[in-house]
């Protein structure tokens, strides 16, 4: 894999204007037949060639307008065909014939089985796995499609746009004829074949056309697809009021499978899920569970309009679609759950998912300019931080004027594939405001460190903030400007009550939000009748990490009168760190570990405060993860001291609060039939949350049996699993309870996975022979994404005792993995690879130990690009 630089984009030689695309489907040998009709684009060199790419392709048969072609005139590899003496103006249709064996493609990219069905995944460069094409997202073309294959086996024959007509084909086989009308990239095309079941509405558009919806799942899980049904058109309303996008084809269909690499895709009109996100009922999936369905059925959705319609000039501007599409269902989860509580969960992933990857080997611009692989672009960076720089967007300019850029934008570049720059500049357009110090938040990799002093001026009755901003090098960036932060800020004066400052000098303060602008700059607020306690970042306007010195006395002010009530938890989250990060100091030289009291006594009275909804008071105890821990601690760490310290000041708090959460999780539960929503999930979490205190104070695991045995529902009963196997995991308690879950649902893939992660996650040394042991289980399933992901996923990412024990057997596991899975499906071994991203952050021995499993994949000869990719960026 050579390195692609965005410097070289150029448009292509030859416009597509049509594509026409027969499939006769067969499990090993489908026969796709592609008829192209191309021009040669104005001022082109009339000698250029046409070059089509290809990915392990076997071209059949060639044809000219309809002619076989000479063939002095086209040269063809597996990876590409070239066509030469094409003519200089007028157009000409190609008809590509290629054979390819859907059974054998493991990789999961382009036409492939699963369970029996065939389906298709084309982003990224999928497409190029099913014929020769200019696989490419500027490229954008009307799609007919027409499927042949045996009617028994597949009575169903799906793919994008409007169902044309369909009818029998000789013996035992029938076809199927779909017109997608709207040019599309090749990325979000889809086809669909095989016998499913279907759960089938309707929803009438803003316009009045009524718009047919089907979700396709395995026959007799139609019940669990209700939800995200029901999440659909919930999606498709909110879009229409808070955006004022409506649907454009007559029908719009989710078909789920098991065997997926993403969590979904948006191809247009017939989005294809991972079964995961899609499945529920309350026997089965936990609040969690009912959550992500409800984020990605939307995600997907509004990709519709931010993807499909828009979509990107070239992969260097996969934010373009999919952080601005994050920020989407971030704001309709927001709008359809508690915003604050929405807000502190997204912090969370952002914090322990993105933060990592920008501080260490991996990091790379939300708007990167080179790539060796893109499919290891698909990151929580041009994910979650390209949102963030959305929302930031909508920060600066206020909510009105960020709908009037995105009107502007949905205007002028519908039907196009565009840039970050043609983005932005409609915000531009729509404020008058100059966002080019603004953009550096596409351009510079590294999360950026404010850091804040204040001092009183009694007398003069001013507060004066000094700020200072350094965006730490990353690969390729050795230096950075100083960017445009928008902090969300606000005064509070000892009774809790807001100071409306008169003026400020030195800093633009508008709407309660300050522009950082300079690498230093001193914010001076006057008319602040006594010393403010500030609250600095507030909802996270900015994506940053903050060093502020405030007493605890003060942080325990602002967790109990902040308005916002991110800074409220934030404030929390900034008394406990000091803590955790003392403990794991302490338990490193066998301190004793001691918590501080204005900690615990805040965080036992915010549990116990009935004017907070209990999902907000369920985020306020949950602590920062060890993985989070080892971030702010940044280096020479030892994992097990991370473990050791967080558990002491768990038993801390447990004790001392045992009362409190003996009594929440008496008063927290829901009585009545089960409800996955929030208020009911919120109420959940308290109980649970509590129960894992108690299981602290009370060292038994007694409590945790008796809610695992009277559990009416998956996200009581797997919480209740966790602790037994977690806390007690040598307990007679634990096994019973594991082996009880294991037969229950043995037969259901997604419950099976989280019966693997459980086990995965139980931390200490002796989780890696437990993982291996479990590899051999007759329920694991290799080839089965979710179930790698569930379990080796799990130990890698989720398990820091286990994984990174002393004498790096963990990293050894991994690396022997990567190269097993690496054989089979690149992607998700790079995706697992990831996991060892902060290697150079461990304590020496551990780092040696990971360093050398590292090197064991380098220099493996057969590696995929994409693991080559990830692994010499992770060691360079
Ligand atoms: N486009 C890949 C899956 C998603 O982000 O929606
Ligand atoms: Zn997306």
């Amino acid at each position: 894999g050579q390195v692609i630089n965005l410097a070289d984009y150029r448009p292509t030689d030859f416009v597509l204007e049509r594509v026409d695309l027969t499939f006769e489907l067969d499990p090993t040998e489908t026969k796709v037949e592609a008829r192209l009709i191309f021009h040669r684009r104005e001022g082109v060199d009339p000698s250029a060639p046409l070059i089509l790419d290809g990915d392990e392709l076997n071209l059949s048969s060639l044809l000219f307008d309809q002619n076989e072609l000479a063939p002095e005139r086209y040269t063809v590899t597996p990876e590409s065909l070239v066509i030469r003496d094409l003519p200089e103006t007028v157009p000409f249709e190609v008809t590509v014939t290629t054979i390819i064996n859907p059974e054998a493609n493991t990789q999961l990219m382009g036409l492939y089985r699963t369970s029996g069905i065939y389906c298709t995944q084309c982003e990224a460069e999928g497409f190029r796995r099913i014929t020769y094409f200019p696989d490419r997202p500027d490229v954008l073309a009307p799609y007919t499609v027409n499927i042949i294959a045996d009617k028994d086996a597949n009575p169903l024959l799906l793919s994008n746009g409007n169902f044309l007509g369909g009818a029998g084909y000789g013996p035992g086989k029938h076809f199927a004829a779909w017109f997608d009308p709207h040019p599309k990239p090749s990325y979000l095309f889809a086809l669909v074949a095989g016998d499913l079941g279907v759960v089938e509405d309707t929803f009438t558009t803003m316009s009045g056309r009524e718009v047919v919806l089907k979700i396709y799942v395995e026959h007799g899980k139609e019940p669990r697809a209700a939800y995200a049904m029901d999440a659909l058109k919930r999606s498709m309303k909110w879009d229409e009021e808070v955006f004022g996008r409506e649907y454009d084809l007559d029908i719009f269909m989710i078909v789920a499978v098991s065997d997926f690499n993403m969590g979904a895709m948006e191809n247009k009109g017939l989005n294809i899920f991972n079964d995961k996100y899609v499945l529920a009922d309350p026997e089965t999936a936990t609040d969690a569970d009912y959550a992500n369905i409800e984020a990605i059925i939307a995600h997907e959705y509004f990709h519709n309009w931010t993807g499909n319609r828009i979509t990107c000039r070239d992969w260097f501007q996969l934010c373009l679609k999919e952080g601005l599409t994050v920020y989407r269902d971030h704001e309709f989860s927001s709008d359809q759950r508690s915003r604050p509580v929405k807000r502190i969960a997204e912090v969370r992933h952002l914090k322990s998912e993105q933060f990592p990857e920008d501080g260490g080997p991996l990091a790379h611009p939300v708007r990167p300019t080179k790539y060796r692989e893109i499919n290891n672009f698909y990151t929580t960076t041009v994910y979650e931080k390209g949102s963030e720089v959305t929302r930031m967007i909508a920060t600066l300019l206020g909510r009105e004027t960020f709908k009037k850029g995105m009107g502007l934008y949905f205007d002028r570049h519908d039907g196009q594939a565009v840039t970050i720059e043609d983005f932005v500049k409609c915000f531009e357009d729509a404020s008058g405001r100059d966002l080019a110090q603004f953009s550096l938040w596409y351009h510079q990799a590294g999360t950026p460190l404010v850091t804040a002093s204040g001092s009183y001026d009694a007398g003069a009755k001013s507060f004066s903030l000094s700020l200072e901003q350094m965006t730490p090098a990353t690969p390729g960036q050795p230096t950075k400007e100083p960017m445009h932060i928008p902090l969300s800020l606000a005064l509070f004066a000892e009774d809790g009550s807001k100071f409306e400052p008169a003026s400020v000098d030195g800093a633009e303060y508008a709407g309660e939000v300050l522009h950082l602008t300079a690498r230093t700059q001193t914010a001076v607020f006057h008319g602040v009748a006594s010393r403010p306690v500030v609250s600095i970042n507030r909802s996270f306007s900015a994506p940053i990490n903050l060093h502020f010195d405030q007493s605890p006395a003060d942080l325990a002010l602002l967790a109990r009168y902040e308005t916002d009530h991110f800074a409220r938890w934030q404030a929390l989250t900034d008394l406990a760190l000091p803590n955790l990060l003392k403990a794991a100091r302490d338990a490193r030289e066998g301190a004793p570990i001691v918590c501080e009291q204005t900690f615990v006594d805040t965080l036992i009275a915010a549990a116990a405060d009935e004017s907070l909804e209990p999902a907000f008071r369920a985020q306020a105890l949950a602590l920062p993860s060890e993985s989070d821990i080892a971030r702010e601690l940044g280096s020479n760490i030892d994992p097990d001291a991370v473990h050791a310290g967080r558990q002491a000041i768990m038993k801390q708090i447990a004790e001392a609060g045992k009362a409190t959460f003996a009594a929440l999780y008496d008063a927290m539960t829901t009585p009545g039939e089960f409800s996955p929503d929030a208020k009911s999930a919120g109420r959940r979490a308290l109980r649970n949350t509590a129960l894992t205190y108690l299981s602290y104070a009370e060292s038994s695991p007694a409590r945790a049996k008796a809610a695992f045995d009277g559990a009416n529902n998956m996200t009581d009963l797997s919480h209740a699993l966790t602790i037994l196997a977690h806390r007690f995991p040598d307990s007679a308690e634990a096994k019973a309870a594991l082996e009880t879950f294991r037969s229950r649902f043995q037969d259901n893939a997604l419950v099976v996975d989280k019966w693997f992660a459980i086990q995965a996650g139980i931390p200490g040394p002796g989780a890696l022979d437990r993982v291996k042991a479990l590899m051999e289980n007759p329920l694991f399933k290799r080839t089965n994404p979710n179930r790698m992901r569930s379990l080796v996923g799990t130990f890698a990412f989720g398990n820091p005792t286990g994984f990174g024990r002393a004498d790096g057997e963990g990293y050894r596991f991994l690396a022997s993995q990567i190269l097993d899975i690496d054989q089979r499906n690149p992607q998700l071994a790079a995706r697992l690879l990831t996991s060892m991203r902060s290697w150079r952050s461990l304590e020496s021995a551990r780092a040696d130990h990971a360093r050398s499993a590292l090197m064991e994949i380098e220099k493996a000869d057969s590696l995929s690009t994409d693991v080559r990719d990830i692994v010499e960026r992770t060691l360079k």
